[in-house]
């Protein structure tokens, strides 16, 4: 066989195993080769490009980033226009509109719907011809957008070459690029650690990365694509229900919406809605709404469009999650901890569902990073449950009499000093308990739901109690006599009854509850329940060192520290006496037995496992004692190394060391013999 032959189906081979690799990786997040096996196909198809570089195609994966920057973007007419959606904000117009759908078609059945997250992206459309990926570009106008192919080669889960077979010799697709939360995220540190400017949220930092001329910022940027329709097709037949074109675009190497989902009826798509907007804020990506699709293509082609949108098709709209309004003031709060949080007083406005008139500014670095002076026109998020937030300033709105915020240096409260430890953000009062809002917040903390949860005992009746002179410390809640109580104002002699009941009642609590309870710095309720399972008694936990604290799940080495630092303060150790004194008590919480039989062993986890996750296979071994390190040094008891990779650095250094090493296989058995993993 002549020689350019072989080289020619080696090249084949290999684009086609790092493409199916590829997809393995971004597209179905289930990878079955170690990252070290792909780099090295990689490089060899590299090295035979560089000796035969008249066989490069343009489907190899080495092909992802062009080398010349672009002067401009060439325009692109859409063969069929990308149409926008019509929008609904409520139960009654999504009726609406399935009412009209019923109407046209002539029938009061029910419409099986297709149910998909609104992208918060860029709509980009691809075109394949027989399979390889020709052209990629924007929406624009609808009718015509840009030529931005060598800007979408870089993302990694679009497919340069279609996978498998079926697909039409013509096949334009179209979707949405975004930026996943934890890349926005990532990308804008970076910047932040460079002192450039970032971006305002993930959907501008998208634009902005496919907007670049040169391919290679867009290659460096964490952009993903998910597959949404087909715009047109020649050739070959596409599945009559829209879900199950996704499922073939799916199969042709697409990454489509997981919580894609039909449902038969407009009931289901309010049951999708409602269940989706619980779920948005953990999705990975922004969404600003549900798109809820005829899934019948059929039906769709009877139902035809409406000047710009199609009838068949509408998106349910979330409450916009930031809105535009006037900072008119700004406050300085003192939390629990004596954290110092400058707090913005804005002019009310609706966003993400209520009225807004209050918004955090962080801290003084976030002033800065803002830029941000009173009287600024300002964007203001609120997503989910979180504190509405302060996101960006409108510069171009700045009046001529806006004024600096200027961070005080002496706490609002007590006016004691504001300090700023160093390698810290936050600001905090040097007051400690000296200080009444640290006092009343300390307070607030003890009696909520979480915590004593004592009833009938809310924020304003503690500020009250505190500025009465009637409280000190949460000691001396159970102090307090119902006819005191009683003269409060908006009191009286029931409700201060109720109140003294319900102090009485929350004296036998638990330990996890006391622990929350007494507010330590990093301690939340999972971590005061893992502290209180791991040591069983108060009297256990105090005399714990910070190495014994972090055998604690999910207790590092700053929790530790904190708690710690807690219990060796004098103060705070009289507190917890004088509550007990007061009666509060709790039951000890019996230890289950531990076994620690690698205590003292120091493991190394390398490399890509198959059956169980690194992260699972680490925490196991510090269940049974072991302590997991990070880099091979002579203190390593062993080097567990997963994929079988020989070459791989910290498996040689073992090796050179004389320490021992054991396959994944080798350790899932041992995690089994052990008994923390069922084999
Ligand atoms: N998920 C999804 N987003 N989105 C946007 N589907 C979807 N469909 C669209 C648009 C503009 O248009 C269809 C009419 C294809």
């Amino acid at each position: 066989m002549p020689d350019t032959f072989l080289t020619e189906s080696r090249l084949q081979e290999l684009r086609q195993q790092l493409n199916y690799h590829n997809y393995r990786y971004y597209v179905l997040d289930d990878p079955n080769i170690p990252d070290a096996e792909y780099d090295r196909l990689y490089a060899q198809l590299q090295q035979l490009e560089q000796q035969h570089p008249h066989l490069i195609s343009p489907d190899s994966p080495t092909q992802r980033v062009g080398e010349a920057p672009l002067s401009a973007f060439d325009q692109v007419a859409h063969e069929v226009p990308m149409l926008s959606l019509d929008n609904a904000f409520d139960d009654e117009e999504l009726e609406d509109f399935n009412r009209r759908l019923q109407d046209r078609l002539k029938s009061t059945d029910d419409i099986e719907f297709a149910c998909e997250p609104k992208l918060d992206g860029i709509a980009i459309s691809l075109l394949y011809r027989e399979g390889l990926l020709v052209r990629g570009a924007t929406r624009g106008d609808g009718t015509t957008g840009e030529d931005i192919s060598l800007n979408v080669r870089t993302i990694p889960s679009i497919p340069l070459r279609l996978l498998g077979e079926g697909f039409p010799p013509l096949l334009e697709v179209r979707g949405e690029i975004y930026m996943p939360k934890k890349g926005f995220d990532e990308l804008n540190d970076k910047a932040r650690s460079a002192g450039e400017k970032t971006f305002v949220n993930p959907r501008n930092a998208a634009a902005g990365s496919l907007r670049q001329l040169d391919p290679k910022i867009t290659a460096s940027r964490p952009l993903e694509m998910c597959a949404y329709s087909v715009g047109w097709s020649e050739g070959g037949d596409l599945p009559e229900r829209h879900t199950d074109v996704l499922e073939a675009l799916h199969g042709w190497g697409f990454l489509i919406n997981p919580e894609m989902k039909a449902v038969a009826n407009i009931q289901g798509c309010i049951d999708y809605y409602r269940a989706l907007a619980q779920k948005r804020e953990q999705l990975a990506y922004d969404i600003d709404g549900i798109v809820f699709k005829v899934n019948h293509r059929g039906l769709q082609e009877r139902l035809g469009f409406v000047s710009r949108a199609p009838r068949w098709a509408i998106a349910y709209k979330f409450p916009a999650q930031e809105e535009m309004t006037l900072l008119k003031d700004v406050e300085f709060q003192v939390g629990r901890t004596g954290a110092i949080t400058p707090v913005a007083r804005l002019e009310p406005v609706f966003v993400g569902g209520v009225t807004v008139s209050n918004a955090t500014l962080h801290n003084r670095d976030e002033i800065d990073r803002l830029g941000v002076k009173v009287k600024d026109t300002v964007i203001v998020r609120r997503a989910g449950d979180v504190i509405p937030q302060v996101v960006s300033v409108v510069k171009a709105k700045r009046p001529t009499d806006a004024t600096e915020i200027v961070f005080p240096d002496h706490c609002p409260v007590c006016e004691s000093p504001v300090e700023t430890l160093p390698g810290e953000v936050v600001a905090r009062c040097s007051g400690g308990l000296i200080c009444g809002a640290q006092r009343k917040e300390a307070i607030k903390h003890f009696v909520s739901r979480k915590a004593l949860d004592i009833d009938g005992l809310g924020d304003k009746l503690v500020e009250q109690l505190v500025d009465e002179g009637l409280i000190d410390s949460v000691a001396d809640l159970y102090k307090l006599e119902a006819e005191t109580v009683a003269g409060l104002e908006r009191m009286g002699a029931k409700s201060a009854d109720n109140l003294i009941a319900a102090l009485e009642a929350s004296k036998q609590t638990s330990l996890d509850r006391f622990l929350y309870a007494l507010g330590i710095r990093e301690v939340g309720e999972a971590t005061a329940r893992g502290l209180s399972r791991h040591f069983g008694s108060l009297p256990a936990l105090m005399d714990a060192s910070e190495e014994q604290l972090q055998k604690v799940d999910d207790v590092g080495p700053v929790v530790a520290h904190f708690v710690a630092e807690f219990f060796q303060q004098p103060h705070n150790l009289e507190a917890v006496q004088a509550l007990q004194d007061a009666g509060v008590y709790w039951p000890d919480v019996e230890v289950e037995a531990r076994e620690e039989p690698l205590e003292g062993k120091t493991y190394v986890v390398t490399g890509s496992f198959s059956t169980i996750k690194r992260n699972d296979a680490k925490k196991m071994l510090q269940d049974l004692g072991a302590k997991v390190a990070g880099s091979v040094s002579a203190k390593t008891h062993c080097v567990v190394v997963g994929g079988g990779a020989t070459n791989n650095s910290k498996y040689v250094k073992a090796q050179e060391l004389g320490i021992d090493t054991m396959t994944e296989e080798q350790l899932v058995e041992m995690l089994g013999e052990y008994g923390v993993l069922e084999v």
